[in-house]
């Protein structure tokens, strides 16, 4: 019999997972509603607006608005899935903070009704699906896993590729019941083209932080070897590239330091759930947090004088993503700023306004120095000669590897590398 619940699927959260995953299943033929406490968001969402910056993420949405398959609403309602997509950052002292999950879950628990099923996919600390889904589901007199589903399924994808990696990424389904994971794919099913693989809810938790963490100490060691390559006065991009050759050596890009909300926060809950077994991981941690001061040092050494002007090229925390959360770049700027330089800064991708981001030319005016601290596909074209004629001091310092030293010797800069020894 065909159930009379509004909704076939509400996603909790219309973040930058939320709302893809929400546009999925409505593409897929899903009625869907995206529910989220903001109504700021709800608004945004309502009026396509979302999502600018994530490739054919608003085109998505404009098309799922049209025909009626997404609603975006500040209430949840009744549906046969919830997906509970919400943020999960860390406290001051680095503990994960789970009252959004906590809050989450309290609002859509009473449209909860036998044969619904329930997906966390917020990365979450080691057993938090059964502490913050099944717990409060069993007090309310269910039976998680035989009468109302639950599994932990996290995403995995990649801010600036997110529609593609959605679907063709593979996934986990950490069920806490057989049947649960069975339930659970045939939803996901309707939009993943990757494998789905079945665990249990523990190890699907277990899983997405070992993959961010895995991910941070690879990035660490790429750091510590630009140091080491600095200190030595060699050239640590180069280093990189040759050892690369080597058939089972792959080191990742040394840069001023790891930011997002995933890759800098993740590997915390990790430290915080198992303090004594996690040195290793901690101390990656710390050598990319360290990168950001390690980078404004080189800079103040190299210029001297705290009377200078800087500009720095790209403020996100990588390239090609509007998203400035955990940036090393503005932690760069904030260093420099604390020293008494003035700091100007452009990034086409972020509003401008915010983080005293200026156009290119007011950016570049009479500075002493241009710092690219991201690597931005529109900087591709950028015009040096330009550029030289616009600053009084002509000096670049590259966090990326970004600008070719030659062509930047030949319009008349010196150059200089992050994790390389000499100018
Ligand atoms: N970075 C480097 N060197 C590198 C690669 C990255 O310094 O060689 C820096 C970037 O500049 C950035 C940071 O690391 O500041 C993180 O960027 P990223 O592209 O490595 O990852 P995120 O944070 O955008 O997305 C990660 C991904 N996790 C893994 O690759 C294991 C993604 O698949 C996850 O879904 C996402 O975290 C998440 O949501 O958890």
């Amino acid at each position: 019999m065909k159930n009379m619940r509004k909704y076939d699927v509400c996603v909790v959260g219309l973040g930058y997972i939320g709302l893809p995953t929400a546009l999925l299943f409505a593409k897929s033929g899903k009625k869907v509603l995206g529910y989220d406490i903001s109504a700021d968001t709800v608004q945004k969402v309502r009026n396509g607006e979302q999502g600018k910056n994530e490739p054919n993420l608003n085109e998505l949405l404009k098309e799922c608005l049209k025909n009626g398959s997404l609603t975006a609403d500040t209430k949840p309602d009744f549906a046969d899935l919830y997906i509970i997509a919400v943020p999960t950052p860390f406290k001051n002292d680095k503990e994960p903070d789970m009252s959004y999950v906590q809050s989450a879950f309290e609002a859509v628990l009473p449209y909860i009704e036998k044969g619904c099923s329930v997906v966390l996919e917020s990365t979450s600390p080691v057993g938090s699906t059964v502490k913050y889904i099944c717990e409060p589901l069993a007090k309310k007199g269910f039976k998680p896993g035989e009468d109302v589903f639950v599994a932990y399924s996290p995403e995995r994808v990649l801010p600036g590729n997110i529609l593609f990696e959605l679907v063709h990424n593979n996934r986990i389904v950490g069920g806490v019941s057989e049947e649960s994971c069975l339930r659970v794919k045939e939803y996901y099913k309707l939009f993943v083209k990757g494998d789905i693989e079945f665990t249990d809810a523990n190890t699907a938790e277990m899983c997405k932080l070992t993959e961010n963490a895995y991910r941070d100490v690879n990035i660490a060691f790429a750091n510590e070897m630009a140091k080491m390559c600095q200190a030595a006065g060699v050239n640590a991009w180069e280093v990189q590239k040759l050892c690369n050759k080597h058939p089972r050596v792959n080191i990742l890009m040394p840069g001023p330091g790891v930011g997002g909300h995933c890759i800098a926060v993740d590997p915390w809950f990790l430290v915080s759930s198992f303090p004594e077994a996690t040195r290793l991981i901690a101390t990656s941690r710390n050598v990319n947090d360290s990168m950001p001061l390690f980078a404004a040092e080189q800079i103040d050494k190299i210029l001297g004088d705290t009377s200078r002007k800087i500009s720095i090229l790209g403020i996100t925390y990588k390239p090609d993503v509007d998203d400035v959360r955990e940036s090393p770049v503005l932690k760069i700027a904030e260093i420099l700023r604390q020293k008494g330089y003035e700091v100007a800064i452009h990034d086409p991708l972020v509003a401008p306004g915010k983080y005293a981001n200026t156009d290119l030319e007011v950016c570049l005016q009479d500075s002493d120095m241009l710092v690219i601290g991201v690597n931005h596909k529109a900087f591709k074209n950028l015009d040096l000669q330009k550029v030289f004629s616009l600053m009084r001091t002509k000096v670049i310092y590259d966090t990326r590897n970004f600008i070719d030293r030659t062509e930047a010797n030949k319009a008349g800069f010196a150059y200089y590398l992050l994790g390389c020894g000499s100018e």
